[in-house]
Formats: C-alpha cells, sequence, structure tokens
C-alpha cells in the first residue's frame, strides 16, 4: 500500500513512480497590514478577495484574474515544466517573489468597500503556492492502473481538509469502500486526457473564477476540445452547444436557423429550453440520432469471466446475443456502479457504463478480478470505439434502409446485441435506448459500436436514409428529458455510494436469489430484513420558468423531509419532474410535498413512474411485474 499525501510537490512526486497528476502551483499572495482598530471579515465576490483579522491587522488575498495570475508553470512542455521544478527543487519556505501591481485592482476595490484598509500600512506581502487541479478539488483516493496507490493530493485551500480527509481516507482503506459519497473527489475523474496544456489552462480558469458565482448547467471552456475526440466531432461542432464529459466534447442541443444561441447562463430556463423541446419531440415522434461515444467500454474475457462477473454484479448475466443492466455494489450494500453488461460471445463481455464513471469502474473491476485471482483479461476499448445512439419510433424504418439483417421486433427483441453491417461497416447493435423502456414502438431505439473511425461515414449514411422519416440530432439535455419521463435512475444522482438499490428502487435488477454470492449481498439481505427508512419517490411539480436539478430541500408541514436526486421539465406533459428521496410514510402516490428553488417552495405530487408510456409497453411492464 503506497499512499501520497502532498502539497505542491504532488506532481513532481507522482512522477517518481510513473503518473502524471494533474496539479499545479498557483501563486497567490496576500496583504497584511499593520494595526487595524476595526476588524471585518468578509469574502467579496465582485472584488474577488477575502478580508479577515491576522493579529490585530488585517489581511486581504485575492483571488487574480484568469490573464493576470501567474502559474509556476505556465509553460507548454513537460520537459521545460521539469526543468523548471528542478530548479526550484530547493524550494522549503521561501515564497514566491510577490508582485502588488498585479493585484492592485483588487486592493483598490477592498479599499473602497472597507475604506480602514486605506489608511493601513502594508507590512507583508505575501506570494505562496497553492496547489490547484484542474477543477481545484482535490484527489482522495486509490488510482486505476496501479495496485493500492492512493492519493490524498491538490489541496487548493490546503492543510484545513486534512482531520476529515485522513479520516475519509483511512476509513476507505480499511473498509474497502468510501464511507460516504465524494465523488467529486474521485482521484480517477482525470486520465490521459488531462495533459499539462489542459491543466494549465483550467488551473488558470478555475483560479481566476474562484468567487464567480455558479450556475446550473454551468459551462466552462478552458482546454477545450482536449486530444479525446469523438469520430463525429468534426461533423457536429458547429451544429450545436457542446457539453465536456471526461474529456469528449458531448452535444448538449443542436442549433436550428432562428434560435438565440451561445451558453446564456441563467438559474431559470433559458436559451436552450426552446431547442431541448424540439429534439423530445423528435424522438418522441420521430427519429432522433445522439453521439453517445463518451461511454466507459470495456471487454472482460477470459475462462474465468463469467464468475467474475456474478461476483461482481448484482444481476444475472445475460446470454450470449443479449444485455442486462446491472449494478456493482459495496461490501455495505450501496451502489457503487450501474454498468449494461452484453455477452457478444461465450464468454466475452462488452461493458458499457457513463462517461463520468470509466475508471472508477474500471478500477473496482481490476481490483477484484486481481485480488480473487481471477484468470481473466479486462481491457478498455473506450477511446477506440464510437457509439450512436438512433432513438425513436422510426428508427427501425431507418436502421433497416442500412442492412440486410432483419431489425423486427421478432428478429431483434429489446437487449438483444447483434452484429450487423451498416452502410458497410461492421457495427454492434444493442436494441436499448436511455429515452425508452423498449417495449412498445414509441419506446424504441438501437445504439450501435463501431471503429472510431467508421463513425462519421455510419452517421453520413442515417442522416442520408431517414430524410424521409425527419431524422434530426438530439443531445444530452434531451436525453435527460426523456430518460427522467421513464423513470430511469441515474448513477451518482439518484444511486450512488450513499444510496442502496433497495431504496433507489432497483429491486428490479438486484436478483437476491441467484446463487452466486455477489459483493454486498448479505448486507442487502440485512437491509431487507430491517426494512427502509426512506425510498426514492417520483416528483410532478407545480413551478414557473424554473426546474430541479438536483440537490433541492424538500418540504412537509414546514419541516425539511428529503432532498431531490434530479429534475427535468417533461416536454411530453408539460411540466417538472423530479427524483427525490423522502420518508416511507411520504411515498404514496398523491402525496404533496413542496421543492424549494431559489428561495421559494413549490408544490410537488409523489407521482405514478414512467410518466410517459406507450400502452404496450404498460402492458407488457404489468405483466413483468413492475408497478405501473
Ligand atoms: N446504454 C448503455 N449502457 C449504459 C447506459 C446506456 N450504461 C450506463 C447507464 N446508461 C445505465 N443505465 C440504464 C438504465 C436503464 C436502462 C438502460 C440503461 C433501461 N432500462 C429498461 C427499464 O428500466 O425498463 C429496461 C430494463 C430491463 O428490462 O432490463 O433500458 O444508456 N449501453
Amino acid at each position: 500500500m503506497f499512499v501520497l499525501i502532498s502539497g505542491f510537490w504532488a506532481r513532481e512526486l507522482g512522477h517518481m513512480i510513473g503518473f502524471e497528476h494533474p496539479t499545479i502551483p498557483v501563486h497567490h499572495q496576500y496583504v497584511v497590514t499593520a494595526t487595524v482598530p476595526e476588524l471585518p471579515v468578509i469574502r467579496d465576490l465582485e472584488g474577488s478577495y477575502y478580508l479577515r483579522q491576522e493579529r490585530d491587522g488585517l489581511l486581504f488575498g485575492p483571488y487574480e484574474k484568469e490573464e493576470k495570475m501567474k502559474l509556476q508553470d505556465s509553460t507548454r512542455s513537460i520537459t521545460e515544466i521539469r526543468s523548471q521544478w528542478n530548479h526550484s527543487r530547493s524550494f522549503g519556505k521561501e515564497l514566491f517573489e510577490s508582485d502588488l501591481d498585479r493585484i492592485m485592482d483588487h486592493v483598490e476595490m477592498a479599499m473602497e468597500m472597507v475604506p480602514v484598509l486605506k489608511n493601513a500600512d502594508i507590512i507583508n506581502v505575501v506570494s505562496g503556492p497553492i496547489t490547484y487541479t484542474p477543477d481545484l478539488l482535490p484527489m482522495i483516493g486509490p488510482h486505476q492502473g496501479a495496485r493500492n496507490y492512493w492519493t490524498a493530493i491538490g489541496f487548493g485551500y490546503g492543510i484545513i481538509h486534512s482531520g476529515g480527509v485522513g479520516k475519509f481516507l483511512s476509513d476507505w482503506i480499511m473498509s474497502g469502500e468510501p464511507p460516504y459519497d465524494l465523488i467529486e473527489c474521485d482521484p480517477n475523474r482525470y486520465s490521459h486526457w488531462t495533459t499539462v496544456p489542459y491543466l494549465c489552462a483550467k488551473a488558470r480558469e478555475s483560479y481566476g473564477f474562484n468567487n464567480v458565482v455558479g450556475y446550473p448547467k454551468e459551462e466552462r471552456f478552458a482546454g477545450r476540445p482536449t486530444n479525446r475526440v469523438s469520430g463525429v466531432y468534426e461533423l457536429l461542432k458547429d451544429k450545436c452547444s457542446m457539453g465536456f464529459h471526461a474529456g469528449w466534447e458531448q452535444p448538449h442541443y443542436f442549433h436550428k436557423p432562428g434560435d438565440d444561441i451561445g451558453y446564456k447562463p441563467s438559474f431559470r430556463r433559458t436559451n436552450w429550453f426552446g431547442p431541448v423541446g424540439r429534439e423530445c419531440k423528435l424522438v418522441m415522434q420521430d427519429v432522433g440520432v445522439i453521439d453517445l461515444s463518451p461511454f466507459g467500454k470495456f471487454i472482460v474475457k477470459g475462462e474465468d469471466s463469467d464468475r467474475l462477473l456474478d461476483r461482481l454484479f448484482a444481476n444475472t448475466l445475460p446470454k450470449v446475443g443479449q444485455t442486462n443492466i446491472s449494478h456493482m455494489l459495496t461490501p455495505r450494500g450501496r451502489v457503487y456502479a450501474e454498468v449494461t453488461v452484453t455477452q457478444t460471445a461465450p464468454g466475452e463481455f462488452l461493458l458499457i457504463t457513463g462517461s463520468g464513471s470509466e475508471l472508477h469502474d474500471l478500477r473496482w473491476i481490476e481490483r477484484e478480478a486481481r485480488d480473487g485471482g481471477y484468470r481473466v483479461s479486462v481491457s478498455n476499448v473506450t477511446d477506440e470505439i464510437g457509439v450512436l445512439g438512433v432513438a425513436g419510433p422510426k428508427s427501425r424504418t431507418v436502421l433497416q434502409k442500412l442492412t440486410d439483417e432483419d431489425m423486427s421486433d421478432t428478429a431483434f427483441r429489446f437487449l438483444n446485441c447483434r452484429s450487423v453491417q451498416l452502410a458497410g461497416a461492421p457495427v454492434r447493435a444493442i436494441r436499448i435506448s436511455y429515452t425508452g423502456l423498449g417495449l412498445g414502438s414509441g419506446e424504441l431505439g438501437w445504439e450501435l459500436y463501431m471503429d472510431m473511425q467508421n463513425m462519421s461515414a455510419v452517421y453520413q449514411a442515417l442522416m442520408e436514409a431517414g430524410k424521409d422519416e425527419n431524422i434530426e440530432n438530439f443531445g444530452t439535455y434531451a436525453m435527460s428529458s426523456l430518460r427522467l419521463e421513464k423513470g430511469f435512475r441515474a448513477w451518482g444522482a439518484e444511486m450512488n455510494c450513499d444510496t442502496n438499490p433497495l431504496e433507489a428502487g432497483l429491486d428490479y435488477f438486484i436478483k437476491l436469489n441467484k446463487p452466486a454470492d455477489f459483493i454486498g449481498k448479505q448486507a442487502l439481505l440485512e437491509i431487507k430484513a430491517q426494512g427502509l427508512s426512506r425510498r426514492l419517490a417520483f416528483l410532478t411539480l407545480d413551478t414557473d420558468d424554473i426546474d430541479p436539478e438536483g440537490n433541492e430541500t424538500v418540504w412537509h408541514n414546514g419541516e425539511v423531509v428529503g432532498n431531490t436526486t434530479s429534475g427535468s421539465f417533461s416536454y411530453t406533459t408539460q411540466q417538472s419532474l423530479a427524483f427525490a428521496y423522502l420518508p416511507v410514510d411520504l411515498i404514496q402516490v398523491g402525496q404533496k410535498v413542496e421543492v424549494e428553488l431559489l428561495g421559494q417552495k413549490y408544490p410537488a405530487t409523489v407521482t405514478q413512474e414512467p410518466l410517459v408510456l406507450t400502452e404496450p409497453a404498460r402492458t407488457r411492464l404489468q405483466k413483468k411485474n413492475r408497478s405501473v
């Protein structure tokens, strides 16, 4: 076991063991004054500084603008950086050279806000290193790609976190799972795409934005695009607003002539609202195409692959040519990951996970494979395989034009996987869609997996073939709205290592009766025997021009009773939706609660899910004993 706990040398120390940790020292200055009788303590967001008591004087520290701030390594190449680092290897308690001129704008704003500062004598200007990661959050936990290598590095706010981080890390090391969800600090949110130029651009942006107001659906543009690009990026980039997912650019929503385009952040619905509605309608009525390449993709094979996956996953394994939605649980019975598992050939499995959890999931699979001595090979094919989602009632008609394979419902069932030739390219097609329940034509959808270099040809063939069906692009905002209408839970929101799959309403995917002793099974049996105290509820809300996003407070009779986990507008039913954890006595359909958005409480009703469902799907689900 090796734990790297470090300050501004984290990057250099990582090099010693062959890791490229994206951390970098930023020159952070503060000014100390002589005695000031009046002692304010403030953080001024507009002036971007903090000001507090330091002995009987004041201490004033600004976060400088992107253009002005100084990185210790603002150069491009690693070689140059290394020589700089070597040069400053003597760095002990010495400080950087201070530069008051650079921060005069902030000083002036502070003097205006706190007039006593005008008369105070400056006795010291300190410029010290603070460590930045691209998003300014630390990297706490184990690393994929090394055995028992852990870090606690990248602390932009320094020593204040040490007690909590020490406890968190030691609990995780001892018990084999994080004591609570701190996924924002997972070291494996970064990967090969976090290059030095990316790190520098992002550290600059994050430091410069330290005191800006954050918005829902916030986008930050520095360092993009990275070297991680989808095969259709060039074709799509001028047609849409892109979002950033684990180094990839993925369309949020597409523009049409007359749209008000560009990034217009707001706490309320803004210029994306109309276009996203158009895309939801497209997928519900005709057919849409979405770039899903950012999914994490792994291939697991070898003589023990069945046994390994049976141990890792709470669902039964799919038969050859079939796909299952499966969860990896922690020993305490919490949800570690949600993955779709496809058996592509006997003993050979394709695992697909969300873009945000690629190495996080791979790390878990690899550790179990290694520690359990399973004879398997696990490979990460995320960058080699491109994915297009084709969804909507007319998706079959479009695909059938491009292949001789029988795409009919009887020949190609929901959750089946086939190798097909599509527009001349070999494609692995899975009948699944995050936007539909798979049952009935309104729920139809396929995902097409192919070599990244074939993606643009397949994409263009689809768009050409689908003209009569009104085929268009759609993005992740529409997908999020549609998945909520279907009642699909999302990893990281409705389920994480703070929640068990039973309270998350994932019972259908958890096979407590399967013979294999899967990780978390014992704990779940105990949880089940004890009974649940809270459950995930599906809410419809009566709002105005605002929708829940997750993490909002839920009220009942003037008391806080729970929190939302995600939310969206449902264009199909013209109302806001949210998932929320509520005490079990408040989850009956029809129960009224309130959800607080921007300081205002909006009425909400516990509602039967899914909200939008075609009639054949409803009948089929009832047959499958899923509550409808
Ligand atoms: N596609 C693929 N893999 C994925 C996702 C995806 N992995 C990560 C994440 N998304 C997994 N989440 C889901 C959740 C639900 C469904 C698919 C992926 C789904 N559920 C149906 C339902 O709940 O009714 C089918 C359930 C069943 O009968 O088994 O389709 O988007 N490849």
